[in-house]
């Protein structure tokens, strides 16, 4: 069975919108037999499609299984380029791990690997990144913008503008933006983004953005290390979230809006930024590596470094740190 055309047909299912769709319209469009579309029918079936078939009407698709896979993204899709060339996976270490191999073979722009769970997730500087299975969108996303290296970090700052805008298209819940990289609920860490690049001599090649999304969690789904400072979509909202949806409308709005700033520069994304920000205006301590500042987080700049203003009237820009909001 060619597993192609099994996820076309998928496509074509989903496009229909909840209308039947004739078994013979669907063996002319796909130019195979009446028999081929039946087989490729029960073998969605089996997969988990909730696919109903009523006599002389057609195939009506009624239910998606909520899985990652691309024949469930990828038919509704609204990007141009991102999220086209998508890889599925079941388990693995950790998606950043893949999709570093994969930009190393010049995968286009815009290519995507998800994965159900991840073993060996990872957030900043090494860190763990907790990957329930089939509870979260565990994603990496390989982009190739012709900029220069030091502007980098700035796309951390537009992949969480983008995955909050999602939340809001997708569950109505409203999170905020902890500099540099979390979104938060209710204070609570529903998301972490890590920015990984690969360059040499003549620039970036690529920029390999991993979002950890919490989306169907509960509370027992979290390890004990994060149980207190984790939260998912779906323990704010009080119902289940469509992971499909968050991974087409994150992927729409990170495409949409890296063309904003490759056209216009970063000062539209940053206006969003700080629309969302908890972080800007408020007393907050910066824990880095080898020392810790307390002040007033007073803006981000063009580069997207914090500009923090200590009591004795110092402006100082962290470029890496873990803030706390100070109240
Ligand atoms: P971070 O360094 O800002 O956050 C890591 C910290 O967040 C951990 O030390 C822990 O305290 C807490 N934490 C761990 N797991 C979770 C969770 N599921 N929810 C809330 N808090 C948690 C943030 O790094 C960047 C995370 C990126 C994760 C993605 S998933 C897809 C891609 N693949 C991969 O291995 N990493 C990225």
């Amino acid at each position: 069975m060619n597993i192609i055309v099994t996820n076309k047909l998928a496509g074509r299912l989903m496009e229909a919108d909840g209308e039947p769709v004739s078994g013979q319209q669907l063996a002319d469009e796909f130019g195979i037999s009446r028999t081929a579309v039946w087989k490729h029918i029960k073998d969605l079936q089996e997969k988990g499609y909730e696919i109903s078939s009523i006599k002389k009407k057609g195939y009506t698709l009624t239910g998606i299984p909520d899985s990652l896979e691309a024949a469930a993204i990828q038919p509704l899709l609204k990007t141009v380029r991102y999220g086209k060339t998508l890889e599925y996976l079941s388990s693995c270490e950790s998606t950043q791990i893949i999709a570093h191999q994969l930009a190393q073979q010049l995968v286009p722009d815009g290519t995507v690997v998800l994965s159900e769970e991840q073993t060996a997730g990872r957030g900043r500087m090494a860190r763990k990144w907790d990957s329930a299975h089939g509870k979260g969108i565990w994603m990496s996303i390989i982009l190739r913008p012709d900029i220069p290296l030091q502007r980098a970090p700035q796309f951390t700052l537009i992949a969480a503008v983008s995955v909050v805008r999602a939340i809001e298209e997708v569950t109505g819940l409203n999170p905020d933006i902890k500099w540099p990289n979390d979104i938060l609920l209710n204070g609570k860490k529903c998301t972490g983004i890590l920015t990984e690049l690969q360059s040499d001599a003549d620039g970036i090649q690529a920029l390999i953005i991993g979002i950890g999304l919490n989306a169907n969690q509960e509370m027992e789904d979290f390890s004990d290390e994060v149980k207190d400072i984790a939260t998912s979509l779906k323990l704010k909202k009080g119902s289940p979230v469509s992971r499909q949806e968050l991974v087409r409308s994150i992927l729409y709005y990170l495409e949409l809006y890296t063309a904003i700033y490759i056209d216009e520069g970063f000062a539209a994304i940053k206006l969003m930024w700080e629309g969302y920000s908890t972080t800007i205006g408020k007393p907050v301590r910066a824990r880095m590596a080898k020392e810790t500042l307390e002040g007033i987080a007073e803006s981000i700049t063009d580069e997207g470094v914090l500009q923090i203003r200590t009591p004795d009237g110092k402006l100082h820009g962290i470029y890496s740190a873990d803030i706390e909001m100070k109240n």
